[in-house]
């Protein structure tokens, strides 16, 4: 029977939603969170139409679920949840997770301010800072990101050819840098990116292959990463992530902000230990850092790390029932 009544925190990251669903999830199986993910997919995946999309959601909603750890180590794990499908990684649904699990105890860590967390993308580290009950910023030691593909050719209906680099940070992103057809995001209005996104993802999911080489299941791009001028003093790079089948990601992106340092570093243009602020379509920013250099197969790569904000805005009981037509969600395109 799909019904069931979820208990969820409702918080954003620097701008873009995080729903920490706290009660109401089932009990995945799967020895890590890449099996569990695969599991929820399989068996559970109208929670999270249900709980994403409209009415009860909207096309940038976003999520998690916080479950108990796989490995011996972690203090908790974390599946996340979208419009999109359940990401490997999310950076903004990190920091949002943190900052709502934290300050409501649904997490106890084992030493104050540290976290180590699983993922399906594998596992990644935290450190957080609170005052006064409330996580004031948080900053996640990503999994390795690296660049997968450079000069990328295609050909995209109104636009004509681009050229773009496909980047790993957690998912894999095509990122499309200023060049003849694009001059950059400052001139094009959020609902060219809305319409373009889709055909350029569909265009660089058949010129090239994207499967992870310590996981298969982390396969295909998934999100497209176009950028611009900053508009803040303090940051280096602006961009703007298209995720889902609607959605501009409000906040930098953490696994964007990732897969672009990693992009950077491999074209020399970022050095371990070097500062990378990256700025929203709205303005927030995280900052970025290139921690250390990584090995991902026969990729070499970074292991960045990213800090942010979330601010937590309310509780919300959620109740789905099969007698709603709308129950599983629907998104006007
Ligand atoms: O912050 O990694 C991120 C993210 C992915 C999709 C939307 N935000």
């Amino acid at each position: 029977m799909r019904k069931g009544t979820f208990f969820c925190i409702d918080a954003h990251t620097c701008g873009n939603p995080v729903r920490l669903v706290a009660g109401g999830y089932p009990t995945l199986i799967g020895n890590n969170m890449s099996e569990k993910r695969q599991y929820f997919l399989k068996e559970f995946d109208w929670i999270r139409q249900a709980l994403m999309f409209e009415p009860r959601g909207h096309s940038m909603m976003s999520g998690s679920i916080v479950l108990p750890p796989c490995s011996s180590n972690a203090d908790a794990s974390i599946l996340f949840i979208e419009t999109s499908g359940c990401l490997p990684m999310c950076g903004h649904g990190t920091i949002g997770t943190v900052t709502s699990a934290i300050e409501n105890a649904i997490i106890t860590p084992k030493v104050p301010g540290q976290l180590i967390l699983d993922v399906p993308a594998g596992q990644i580290r935290i450190e957080y800072q609170q005052v006064n009950g409330k996580v004031e910023s948080v900053r996640i030691y990503n999994i390795s990101s690296y660049l997968a593909h450079t000069d990328v050719v295609i050909n995209i209906p109104t636009l004509g050819e681009l050229i773009v680099d496909v980047s790993y940070g957690g998912n894999f992103y095509a990122i499309v840098d200023p060049q003849k057809n694009y001059k950059g995001l400052e001139h094009f209005s959020p609902d060219q990116i809305l319409q373009l996104s889709p055909l350029v993802r569909e265009a660089v999911d058949k010129a090239v292959k994207c499967v992870h080489p310590e996981d298969p299941t982390v396969n295909g791009v998934s999100h497209v990463l176009w950028t611009g001028e900053p508009t803040q003093p303090e940051a280096v790079a602006r961009n703007a992530v298209f995720y889902g089948d609607r959605a501009i990601d409000r906040s930098p992106c953490g696994t964007g902000t990732s897969a672009r340092m990693a992009q950077w570093y491999a074209k020399g243009k970022l050095k371990v230990g070097e500062e990378f602020i990256h700025e929203s379509i709205i303005g927030s920013m995280f900052k970025g850092r290139v921690e250390s250099s990584a090995q991902v197969g026969s990729y070499q790569g970074i292991n960045p790390s990213i800090e942010g904000w979330a601010k937590v805005y309310g509780h919300n009981t959620i109740w789905v029932d099969e007698d709603d037509p709308y129950a599983f969600g629907f998104e006007v395109k």
